[in-house]
């Protein structure tokens, strides 16, 4: 049996359209699929909606909709975007969806007969927009420390989870995973912020409002946030519910994808929910940074948001996803610029991979008659081998960064063959080896572009499976056998095959100055 891997992103509040950050973590949890998916494992995504809540309630009422009215039509936009996004989700849960709520409540249910739940009075700083309650401590500035908003000091009559009796085992827990929170970074920011000066009980119910799911015990309660929301990761497997097949399979996740701004929830309150219900706790939870502008965050009242379908319609999905892989290093923010991402495109994709391609299809063209030359090991040279070399020498780098979810780093490594590669076509001068008539040099040197193209459309694959296609096309390839990872090392191109008589450039060169324009009048 095949591996299995789990890979989930948070479930996003349907307040509205959609952004680029939002869009990089669904990008980044796809190709991470793909790439497992490529690596013979058995994977699995989940992404979906969080649906209730007074934001959802309020924001409903403002557009003269019921909220289940509002929810759906986002859910809606959301499942097209994605699907223009090419993003292979396997499943799209809504906390409004019956099998969520009927497995929220037999969680709840489950806490109160362990005794983790009590009522209890809660007095605190709430902020409305993210939904939590914060100490004095942790405000800044008297202010919500995750948004920056104004908070609002509030009593109310509430259910309590009691985080405090789990709080040993959650040390213990970190002690012997210390890899379970990524990058390094943010597990110590949680550890020093929140785990040392002791856990707070968390409240999770609310009177104030109805959108959301009853407590089964008292139902002026209603469930807020985290405890409805944490729980979609198992209760889309069917946790609690009659067909638990693909919880038996996939749970515990090996990768909860988040943005930094809700890692405490993911790295607190979630293992100890299910050290609650005596569940695995997932194998990894990696925070990314934010998307952000030169003038600090996106918002529609600056009119800086950047929405995907606006760059996907223009340039492509491919190159959006190759942008925003690229750009966002491991656990970093990212500044974006619409001059960074038309250099970028017309860096990397145009100019370098590109032009290695059409120049390659267009000199087994020229010399070769479009067909692949026989391949000669024996007659190799210094200059064959050191390319052989570092390409298989950049395969060990590039599995090792993938593997642990470095993504842009693992792309740097793979534009490095493709510039590799660029120069063996300027140290091998097929142009004067043609003059010369070198047929045997020559038809070294046109196997192993193609070879190292093959190389490259295999390596590219998870992050960018157009454009992947497309050159397996442009250089005849049609054997399934050839384009699998394993084939990376243990095959090569076929010769005697014919690549296409002219292909059509992977990407257009970017008029920058016109393209900087077009972006800027299109942010929101
Ligand atoms: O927090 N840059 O939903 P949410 C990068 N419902 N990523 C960004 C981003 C940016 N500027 N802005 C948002 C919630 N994101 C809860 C989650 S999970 C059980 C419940 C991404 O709509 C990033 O992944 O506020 C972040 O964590 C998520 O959207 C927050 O989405």
């Amino acid at each position: 049996m095949r591996n299995s891997f789990y890979v989930t992103t948070p479930i996003y509040y349907p307040s509205g359209k959609f952004h680029i950050g939002t869009a990089y973590t669904e990008v980044l949890a796809d190709s991470i699929k793909r790439y497992k998916q490529l690596r013979g494992y058995d994977a699995y995504m989940l992404t979906g909606l969080d649906e209730h809540g007074q934001k959802v309630e309020t924001v409903a009422k403002s557009r003269g909709l019921t909220p289940k009215e509002h929810v759906d039509e986002i859910a809606d936009y959301a499942k097209k975007l994605w699907a223009l996004m090419d993003i292979d989700y396997d499943d799209f849960i809504r906390t409004t969806d019956e099998r969520h709520e009927k497995a929220v409540e037999k969680i709840v249910n489950k806490f109160i007969e362990n005794g983790d739940i009590y009522k209890g009075e809660y007095e605190g700083w709430y902020c409305m927009p993210c939904e939590t309650y914060f100490t004095e401590s942790q405000l800044v500035d008297g202010k919500c420390p995750d948004c920056g908003r104004e908070v609002k000091k509030m009593t109310e009559e509430s259910y309590f989870f009691n985080m405090k009796k789990y709080e040993d085992r959650l040390i213990k827990f970190y002690e012997e995973n210390p890899g379970f929170v990524q990058p390094e970074f943010r597990k110590n920011e949680i550890f020093s912020n929140f785990i040392k000066p002791g856990l707070e009980d968390l409240c999770i119910s609310r009177t104030t409002f109805d959108w959301g799911i009853k407590m089964p015990n008292d139902p002026k309660h209603v469930l807020y946030v985290w405890v409805d929301a944490l729980t979609n990761y198992i209760t889309a497997l069917g946790y609690m519910s009659d067909d638990d097949t693909l919880f038996k399979k996939y749970w515990p996740a090996d990768l909860h994808i988040v943005g930094k701004d809700i890692i405490r929830f993911h790295g607190i309150y979630w293992p100890i929910f299910l050290m609650a219900l005596g569940l695995e706790i997932p194998k990894e939870i990696y925070a990314h940074g934010y998307i952000v502008m030169k003038d600090g965050k996106m918002s529609k009242s600056k009119g800086n948001t950047v929405q995907p379908e606006m760059l996907v319609e223009r340039y492509g999905v491919d190159a959006t996803k190759y942008f925003l892989l690229r750009e966002l290093t491991f656990g970093q923010d990212m500044v974006f610029t619409p001059e960074g991402f038309v250099e970028r495109l017309n860096a990397d994709l145009s100019n370098d991979l590109g032009n290695l391609l059409n120049r390659t299809i267009g000199m087994i063209n020229k010399y070769f008659d479009g067909i692949i030359p026989e391949k000669q090991k024996d007659n190799e040279n210094e200059i064959d081998k050191n390319l052989e070399n570092y390409t298989n020498e950049q395969l060990i780098k590039i599995e090792e960064l993938l593997d642990t979810y470095h993504i842009s780093n693992g792309l740097m490594e793979i534009w490095a063959i493709i510039a590799r590669t660029n120069k063996y076509i300027d140290e091998t001068m097929p142009w004067s080896l043609a003059k010369e008539e070198n047929k045997e040099r020559l038809s070294i040197v046109m196997y192993n572009l193609a070879e190292n193209l093959r190389k490259i459309a295999i390596l590219i694959t998870p992050f960018l499976p157009k454009t992947a296609n497309k050159m397996f096309i442009q250089l005849g390839i049609t054997n399934s056998e050839q384009k699998t990872w394993d084939s990376i090392k243990n095959a090569t191109i076929e010769s005697g095959v014919k690549v296409i008589e002219k292909g059509e450039p992977l990407f257009v060169r970017l008029e920058k100055d016109v393209e900087i324009e077009y972006i800027r009048n299109n942010m929101k």
